[in-house]
């Protein structure tokens, strides 16, 4: 594996991001080899999983790759997206997913972490919403994933301001299951684990996805479906969609028009 470590020991398994160089952003394929990963583990009969960043990590992902963007004109996160690829994998997996979360987190990673069952995280811990800065729609699942976890006020502010929400906060109105010192975050995490490991496996995959029918079980009418993707496709035919990608890559403040 280029760009993650794997490990499996006493049915704890672990994928760590391993691309520092690119502050473990999401690109396809880091994405494809956390999805074989999981689905690796699993077959090698993992009852828990921790998706984390190497130990000291300021940046836990920067989240989707930028520079894979869809080009104007087309939809930025689209079922087959692979961001979506691994959301998916993370729900389905039988096994619950801990979220160690070190560093901050960014954009579709948040997003990724929101959907892991369980985040732990420490005062250096943040969580940055970023679609409004540049210039994306975002999509429905997404969101729903979103307003699940932080409910409705906190979510509109930070898709609205983009702005961090810190480990602290993020513990306190229960984004993070738990919020511990840097230097105990590990040992906690994997004490959590093997508690886990202790349960049955069956009884917690049927739960988990009991539990994940539920949480996305919103009533949707196929005209409201229509309006959502008429709206999107009002933002990522825009210059402000250009604009964020542009500016991201210059490495300068956008500029947006609101058209
Ligand atoms: O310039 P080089 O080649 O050294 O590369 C730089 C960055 O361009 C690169 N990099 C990224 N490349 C692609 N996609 C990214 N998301 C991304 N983030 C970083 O990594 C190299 C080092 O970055 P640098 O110098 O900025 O590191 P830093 O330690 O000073 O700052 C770390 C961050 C994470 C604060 C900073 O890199 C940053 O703000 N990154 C962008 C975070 C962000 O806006 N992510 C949202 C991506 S879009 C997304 O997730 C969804 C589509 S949405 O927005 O809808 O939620």
């Amino acid at each position: 594996m280029e760009f993650i470590t794997v490990d499996l020991s006493e049915f704890i398994g672990t994928i760590t991001f391993n691309h520092d160089r690119k502050r473990n952003a999401l690109g396809r394929a880091l994405i494809n080899e956390v999805i074989k990963a999981l689905n690796d583990l699993v077959y090698q009969k993992a009852r828990v999983i921790v998706l984390r960043a190497k130990a000291g990590a300021k940046v836990w992902s920067a989240g989707h790759d930028v520079g894979e963007l869809s080009q104007p004109g087309r939809d930025p996160l689209t079922y087959d997206d692979p961001l979506e690829q691994a959301i998916r994998a993370i729900q389905r997996c039988p096994a619950p997913v801990i979220a160690m979360v070190e560093g901050s987190v960014w954009g579709g990673a948040c997003e990724l972490a929101f959907v892991c069952d369980i985040l732990i995280g420490t005062e250096k811990t943040s969580f940055t919403i970023t679609p409004a800065r540049l210039g994306i729609p975002y999509n429905l699942t997404g969101i729903l994933h979103v307003l699940n976890t932080l409910g409705m006020p906190l979510a509109r502010e930070m898709f609205f301001t983009a702005q961090p929400v810190t480990g602290e906060r993020a513990a306190r109105i229960g984004i993070l299951n738990h919020l511990v010192p840097v230097a105990e975050l590990e040992e906690f995490t994997y004490a959590m684990a093997r508690q886990i490991v202790q349960n049955s496996p069956i009884s917690i995959s049927v739960i988990k996805e009991q539990l994940q029918i539920l949480g996305n079980a919103l009533p949707l009418s196929p005209e409201a479906f229509e309006r959502i993707q008429a709206l999107r496709r009002l933002v990522y035919n825009s210059k402000d969609y250009r604009e964020g990608q542009k500016a991201f890559l210059e490495k300068r403040p956008p500029v947006f028009g609101g058209e």
